[in-house]
């Protein structure tokens, strides 16, 4: 409890709105949170997992119409519509708080309100920032002591100040129809109501971490961005780090835990992970840029997940985790998802919790015949991680060599490329695509802008985040180079022509050898290619030097035409694109013409 007057009126307030039973302070005690453990798997709400084969491990399913974030029911409420931008949903403040309290009023009755105090960044750290849920779901509070850092002391370091973001969430009837996930950046509030998946309710990740605090970074003059970060350790013990933005299951925990290929790991190379979501960036003493991971734990993709691809993920998983929709395996009560082995439990629960046969799945209707939802999750301890880096906690943050920027495209985008400047990096970041997936509700695999995998996350204008990006660019002396890559290029069958995962190790060396000036590039029209032969290849099984020749081709044909689909973006965002970023287009359209 605290006796900060602001705290205070506010959870009055919202108790006058929803009427709870009761409030329950959480202060971060295992003693608390085990007494909520039991009552949620004494209700129902999760399952104990075999205590033997994965130690203090849950399940819990979502409601069969709440797997994902809903973008169209997300919406930024500022008071001059214009300033919520033109791919933003927007409501004006007042109207939304009308609208909204008719959906929470009594929405608590018979339940107790948890407060949950938690502060995004290491508590104390000038990085970070501090919030308070309060919700009536178990659920969330016990993936919010995973996910963020709660407890008394961040009341403490709160004290007496008013400076805290307000995040209310009921899961009232979790009615798709008034499902509503809503940001008042001007007022440091959130309010969620009808779901209780994930992005929708655990507040203090993308609708804290990025909507609102990329609004704040705007005013305050850094950077809130969904991003990993990754340090890469050299044989001589030197680490460089670096981060990359790319869209919602696309890749970054993946690329945050890598384990590099045999050959590399033999000569004392590793890779430390910093984060495997989002990044809060500032300009440090020293004219270098700093990142900290804001979140405390990993809210990752379970499918997919497996002793091959992400050993350190399936790892993290092994103790202390929520598993939220994936299969429940009833011969030894543990779990099992897609891809994470080739045998699927013959007695088993689907994520909808019906009894489910394997042998009916079907990979074009993986919604209804798989085990696991495609979009189920595990939320995993930082701190189980076994690569864990050292600088995790540090309030400072590491410094950044390099940006990476990346989605999922079948074609066009090469395996890398460098940008031109930091000028032309925000418009390499602007001009990004990729594959919709399982991540959010609606249609998937069509290819979408989504510039610096923000989309959907972007708390005010999309032309003056470009802005922000060029002004931050300014104010740097020695900014990272920037990159893009994609890891999902395919042949003329569809088969994925890179391995990926670890292998992506090598690509991750040539952005840091160009970072360090020790190896050369080719000028495209589109920025600097490596020379094949610069892609470390010792030991990489599967790739001909003509595939990777492949990889780093750059076709002006679907060059030129994706352009206009960047135009018909630009001019959907509107006036507020900076001109710099136009001419960074019609550039790009002259090189790739010219070279015709
Ligand atoms: P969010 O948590 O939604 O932000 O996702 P994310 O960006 O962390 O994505 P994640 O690492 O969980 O990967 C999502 C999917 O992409 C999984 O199914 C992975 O197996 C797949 N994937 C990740 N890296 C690679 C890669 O290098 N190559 C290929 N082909 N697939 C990959
Ligand atoms: C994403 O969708 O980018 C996620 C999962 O990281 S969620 O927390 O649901 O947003
Ligand atoms: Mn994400």
């Amino acid at each position: 409890m605290t006796n900060n007057r602001y705290v205070r009126t506010w959870i009055e307030d919202m108790k006058q709105l929803v009427c709870p039973a009761d409030i329950i302070w959480i202060d971060g005690s295992e003693q608390q949170a085990d007494l909520l453990r039991a009552e949620a798997c004494r209700t129902g709400e999760m399952i104990k997992l075999n205590e033997d084969l994965l130690p203090g491990c849950y399940l819990h399913r979502t409601a069969v119409n709440d797997v994902a974030r809903v973008e169209d029911r997300t919406f930024i409420c500022t008071r001059r519509k214009e300033d919520a931008g033109t791919i933003n949903n927007w409501m004006d403040p007042k109207e939304c708080y009308e609208k909204l309290s008719r959906l929470f009023r009594n929405s608590y009755a018979g339940k107790p309100m948890y407060v949950i105090p938690y502060s995004m960044g290491p508590v104390g750290s000038e990085f970070s920032k501090i919030g308070i849920e309060l919700t009536d779901s178990i659920y969330v509070v016990l993936n919010m002591l995973i996910m963020t850092r709660v407890g008394n002391d961040v009341l403490d370091a709160l004290g007496d100040s008013p400076v805290f973001v307000k995040g209310l969430h009921a899961t009232a009837d979790c009615d798709p129809e008034n499902r509503y996930i809503c940001h008042f950046p001007e007022d440091d509030t959130i309010w969620s109501v009808n779901s209780a998946y994930g992005g929708n309710v655990l507040l203090g990740k993308k609708c804290f971490a990025l909507r609102i605090a990329s609004y704040l970074g705007k005013k305050e003059g850094w950077m809130a961005e969904h991003m990993l970060i990754l340090g890469v350790e050299y044989p001589n013990g030197e680490i460089k780090y670096l981060s990359a933005a790319f869209p919602s299951a696309c890749g970054k925990t993946n690329l945050a835990m890598l384990i590099p290929p045999e050959s590399f790991r033999k000569k004392g190379f590793k890779v430390w992970t910093v984060g495997d979501d989002i990044a809060w960036i500032r300009i440090g003493e020293d004219g270098r840029l700093y990142a900290i991971n804001p979140e405390n734990g990993f809210f990752g993709v379970a499918p997919g997940t497996n002793s091959h691809s992400n050993p350190n993920a399936l790892e993290t998983t092994r103790r202390d985790c929520i598993f939220t929709n994936v299969c429940h395996n009833l011969e030894n009560n543990t779990v099992w998802w897609e891809g994470l082995d080739d045998n699927p439990p013959v007695n088993a629960i689907n994520w909808k919790g019906e009894p489910w046969d394997y042998r009916k799945y079907d990979k074009s209707d993986k919604i209804n015949t798989s085990g696991a939802h495609p979009n189920s999750r595990f939320t995993a301890k930082a701190e189980n991680c076994p690569c864990l880096s050292s600088e995790f906690n540090n309030p400072k943050g590491v410094p950044l060599s390099a940006i990476v920027f990346g989605g999922r495209r079948a074609k066009t985008a090469p395996l890398v490329y460098e940008a031109r400047s930091w000028q032309h990096g925000t418009f390499v970041g602007s001009i990004m695509a990729s594959e919709t997936t399982a991540a959010a509700a609606g249609a998937i695999g069509v290819v979408r802008r989504d510039p610096m995998a923000m989309r959907p996350f972007i708390g005010y204008d999309a032309g003056d985040y470009f802005r922000h990006w060029l002004e931050m660019g300014k104010r740097i002396p020695t900014p990272p180079k920037i990159f893009h890559v994609n890891w999902f290029r395919t042949d003329s069958e569809g088969q994925f022509l890179w391995p990926g995962f670890g292998d992506n190790f090598r690509v991750l060396l040539w952005i840091l050898a160009r970072c360090e000036g020790t190896v050369d590039a080719v000028e495209t029209p589109i920025g600097f290619l490596p020379n094949p032969e610069d892609i470390p290849s010792e030991g990489l099984e599967g790739v001909t030097e003509e595939t990777i020749k492949d990889l780093l081709s750059v076709d002006r044909e679907s060059w030129i035409a994706d352009l206009e689909n960047v135009r018909e973006f630009y001019r959907m965002i509107g006036e507020r694109v900076p001109c710099e970023l136009h001419e960074e287009l019609s550039d790009l359209e002259k090189r790739l013409q010219s070279a015709l």
